[in-house]
């Protein structure tokens, strides 16, 4: 079986609509077929400041909400990236083969680095990618389901495999993105010319997954639309509406066009009522499962340990010829 491997950062207490629909249902979707690597990416969370209680709260709750969504630990490798040494051990190998000027055009990290100041930006913000290319190449991935916002990380990772292959000889299977393209980029309510965010200026555009019903439901009834009345998908001149469709046409399966004919002399409250229930129908469910998840740690635990244990096998496999490949002298 072709393998793949993904992660979602613990840098907040919910997970939102746009992990969800960009990642976590294509997570599900593929261990039918693959052979699935989920993790938790806590050394990614620490390139922002973080409290530490509240880093291992929001590990736990990532899990946790992996495993509502339909994550499974019997089929998938499912564990936190910090129990596995081998990422922030490939990550340094992997950064002395990347140009630091390559490193500086990823866009992320001009974004992030532009809202926090050059005093608060970390190294470690810098070289986040190269982690990332580590998380993937050591699992020898052949595909990478993502969103669009890490579409570049993902070319960095292949560059840099293509580069140590060509370099040392052959170590990395060179992955492809997994992108859907419908789910890609899921916009902020508020602002939908922006993506639905976890680090959001205002919450009021971001559907978090555990969220109180009536709250989703709100935030989806205040959702800004346009001045005209027709429900049509046009994402330049009608953002609100057209990301409102894509959400709809996710969670109910029934294609935009269809929509359209769907919606056909109705109004937009028809649509935002219809979505709202959509959305609470399908989170209701989910928001219990995580819960009671989240009401046995020490199960939740031994998951996260069984899956470190298996992770940690494929690892340090690769590390090692990695290792033996760049001309260490082998520990005896
Ligand atoms: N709006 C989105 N639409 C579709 N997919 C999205 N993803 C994130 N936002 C959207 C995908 O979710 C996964 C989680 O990635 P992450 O935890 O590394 O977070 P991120 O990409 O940095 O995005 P966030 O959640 O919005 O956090 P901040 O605010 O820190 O940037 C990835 O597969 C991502 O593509």
């Amino acid at each position: 079986r072709p393998r793949v491997l993904s992660g979602m950062q613990p840098t907040s207490d919910s997970l939102h609509l746009g992990n969800y629909l960009g990642a976590l249902v294509q997570w599900v979707a593929l261990q039918e077929t693959h052979d699935a690597f989920y993790c938790v990416v806590d050394l990614h969370a620490i390139t922002v400041d973080v409290d530490p209680a509240t880093l291992r709260e929001r590990t736990r709750r990532t899990a946790a909400q992996y495993l509502a969504g339909g994550v499974d630990p019997q089929r998938s490798t499912l564990f936190v990236q910090s129990h596995v040494p081998q990422h922030a051990e490939l990550a340094w190998v992997l950064g002395c083969i990347t140009g630091f000027g390559e490193a500086g055009r990823m866009t992320q990290f001009k974004d992030k680095a532009g809202k926090a100041g050059s005093d608060r930006t970390t190294v470690g913000l810098f070289t986040y990618p190269v982690l990332m290319a580590a998380d993937i190449l050591l699992y020898q991935a052949d595909a990478v389901p993502v969103g669009e916002d890490q579409r570049q990380h993902l070319e960095l990772t292949r560059d840099l495999a293509i580069r140590f292959n060509g370099r040392f000889g052959e170590a990395f299977t060179v992955p492809e993105p997994f992108i859907v393209k419908e789910t890609a980029k899921i916009y902020d309510l508020q602002d939908p010319t922006a993506k639905m965010s976890k680090s959001a200026a205002t919450l009021s555009g971001v559907i978090d997954l555990l969220d109180e019903p009536k709250v989703t439901a709100k935030k989806i009834r205040s959702a800004v639309t346009d001045a005209e009345r027709e429900i049509r998908y046009d994402v330049e001149t009608k953002p609100g509406v057209s990301n409102l469709l894509s959400i709809h046409s996710a969670l109910s399966g029934r294609p935009v066009e269809t929509l359209e004919k769907d919606y056909a002399g109705k109004g937009y409250g028809d649509l935002k009522g219809d979505l709202a229930d959509l959305v609470t129908t399908e989170l209701s469910p989910f928001r219990e499962r995580t819960l009671a998840y989240l009401d046995d740690p020490a199960a939740l635990d031994d998951v996260l340990a069984d899956g470190a244990a298996k992770a940690r096998d494929v690892a340090a496999t690769t590390l090692a010829q990695v290792y033996d490949r760049v001309g260490f002298l082998s520990a005896r």
